[in-house]
């Protein structure tokens, strides 16, 4: 009861942003400058609200992509991992920072930080047919910088808590990369992008506009052969074939060996940092 009404308050702060695609020109062919399908794989945490920017505009876009989630393993310093993290390592090997989100458009051979210039690219390269919603392009540059800045953080700081896409968990890693049909704004698709970041377990996220009596979230697992709709479902699925351990917590330590950057700090590192 008390999730779900905190689940739409957080859909509502950005009014429901990337549950609505941008329209194309009539008859126009679902295709990017010829490509069908580009290859883009997106590294990311749920609980970043820079790396929500990013989610929302893939949604608009209807662009189907990766995502390989890189949630925290500590919050004491920035930009540092251990061996739990499973995908950071191929960030800074693609010539990324670490810093999330951060997009591999394999299909353009572009590699990039910075979600203001992420969602930059992808209308450049694969919205220049489309037309941008209103209220995507008003939370898009369009609003003063604390509105800007209270729209972005407020769908995380609703959802607070370590297991909520934010610290990893140990996980058992899955052969092939799950599939996720939903939307951004969806309640459902969050709980369930939620635990596959938390898990580190990657997947095909395939955008669904969001309409009244629209199936989802629904997960599959190629893996297993285990489909469903609805999160409760799926979350009790990824639990029990994935989990083996409980959610590192706000305060865990800084990994040792620290794989990542060894020096970065921000407020909350200072903070949080003996
Ligand atoms: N200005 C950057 C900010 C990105 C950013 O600060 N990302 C944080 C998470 S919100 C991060 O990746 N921190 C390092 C870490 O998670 O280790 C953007 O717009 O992408």
């Amino acid at each position: 009861m008390l999730r779900s009404a905190v689940l739409r308050a957080c859909a509502s702060v950005r009014g429901w942003n990337g549950g609505v695609f941008a329209k194309r020109p009539e008859g126009s062919p679902h295709e990017f400058r010829g490509v069908t399908h580009p290859d883009l794989v997106l590294y990311e945490y749920e609980a970043s609200p820079w790396c929500r920017r990013v989610r929302e505009t893939l949604c608009v876009l209807d662009l189907e992509h990766t995502v390989r989630p890189c949630p925290r393993d500590t919050l004491r310093l920035e930009g540092a991992y251990g061996t739990a993290s499973r995908y950071k390592a191929e960030v800074t090997q693609a010539g990324g920072r670490l810093l999330f989100p951060f997009l591999h458009d394999r299909t353009a051979g572009v590699a990039l930080n910075q979600s203001a210039a992420i969602v930059a690219h992808l209308w450049e390269h694969y919205g220049l047919d489309a037309e941008r919603p209103p209220l995507d392009g008003l939370l898009n540059g369009g609003l003063p910088k604390p509105l800007d800045f209270a729209a972005l953080v407020g769908p995380s700081a609703l959802r607070p808590w370590a297991e909520c896409g934010l610290m990893l968990a140990p996980s058992r890693p899955a052969d092939a990369p799950l599939v996720l049909h939903g939307c951004e704004p969806d309640g459902g698709t969050r709980l369930l992008r939620e635990k596959l970041c938390m898990l580190q377990l990657a997947y095909r996220y395939k955008p669904r506009a969001a309409s009244p009596g629209a199936a989802i979230p629904h997960l599959e697992d190629p893996n297993t052969g285990w489909a469903s709709f609805g999160a409760r479902d799926g979350l009790a699925y990824l639990e029990e074939a994935y989990q083996i351990g409980p959610c590192v917590g706000h305060l865990a330590g800084v990994p040792e060996p620290n794989l990542g950057d060894p020096g970065r700090t921000s407020w909350i590192s200072s903070f949080l940092r003996p």
